[in-house]
């Protein structure tokens, strides 16, 4: 991370006009996208969660850092798109019930649309009938969840089996991820697919659509 420690330091602070000008810089020096965001930006939410997690910091800082990335972020965006596409399929993606997390979630979202997916973003804390009704509307081909708690990932079996007595599940695909979901859990809970970032993200839904 020693390559972007400033962007790193304006991160933990919650300074998103020096973030976005180091954001910037780095980009401006020839830094790649995926580069700022793996080591720049992911690596320093990891800092900030430990540091929450040690008592040095508290709801309001990780709040104020998660702010400072997302708008860094949006400066990376235009990168991970991947050119002229048609529509690689339907993704409907949402953060689960109780969940307010959704920097990962809006990652994913970000590099599957650059990828050519077409996405409806439910958002945040979204109840397993919220995803049926609209799952209903926009009859997606990917169902995605994404959980940060440990005390929220049993929405995700809500979810399917939710999906499941709507006469959806065999209609569509289920993703899950997030920090502390597992591969082992993805089987467990009988989801189609699992995946650990927001690159694999679209890869998974590629080959689980068999597109390329
Ligand atoms: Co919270 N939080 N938080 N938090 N927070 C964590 C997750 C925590 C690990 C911090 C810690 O204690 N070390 C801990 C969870 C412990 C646990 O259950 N295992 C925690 C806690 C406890 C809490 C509260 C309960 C704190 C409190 O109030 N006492 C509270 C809960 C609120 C709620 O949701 N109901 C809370 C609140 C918050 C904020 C609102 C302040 C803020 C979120 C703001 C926001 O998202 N807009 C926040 C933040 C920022 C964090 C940390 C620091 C950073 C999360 C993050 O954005 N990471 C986090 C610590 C950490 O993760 N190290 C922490 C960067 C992001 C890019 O990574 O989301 O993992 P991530 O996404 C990755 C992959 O997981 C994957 O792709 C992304 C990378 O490419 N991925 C998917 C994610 N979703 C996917 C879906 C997919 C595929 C891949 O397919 C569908």
């Amino acid at each position: 991370m020693s390559d972007f420690k400033a962007l790193a330091e304006a991160v933990i602070k919650g300074d998103i006009k020096t973030a976005m000008a180091e954001t910037q810089s780095a980009l401006d020096a020839g830094s790649s996208a995926q580069d700022i965001l793996d080591r720049g930006l992911i690596a320093t939410m990891d800092e900030v969660g430990e540091r929450f997690s040690k008592g040095l910091i508290f709801v309001p800082q990780m709040l104020r850092s998660a702010k400072t990335m997302q708008e860094c972020t949006k400066l990376l965006q235009p990168f991970f798109k991947e050119g002229d596409i048609t529509s690689k399929g339907r993704v409907l993606i949402g953060t689960v019930k109780g969940d307010l997390h959704d920097i990962g979630k809006n990652l994913v979202s970000m590099m599957m649309e650059g990828a050519g997916f077409t996405i409806t973003d439910l958002g945040v804390d979204v109840s397993p009938e919220k995803f049926v009704q609209k799952a209903q509307e926009v009859e997606p081909d990917i169902v995605a969840m994404s959980a940060l708690l440990s005390t929220t990932m049993p929405a995700m079996p809500q979810t399917i089996e939710a999906l499941q007595k709507a006469g959806l599940r065999d209609k569509v695909k289920v993703m899950i991820g997030g920090a502390p979901v597992t591969e082992k859990y993805a089987q467990k809970i009988k989801a189609d697919s699992y995946a650990s970032d927001a690159g694999s993200a679209v890869s998974k839904a590629k080959k689980l659509l068999g597109v390329s």
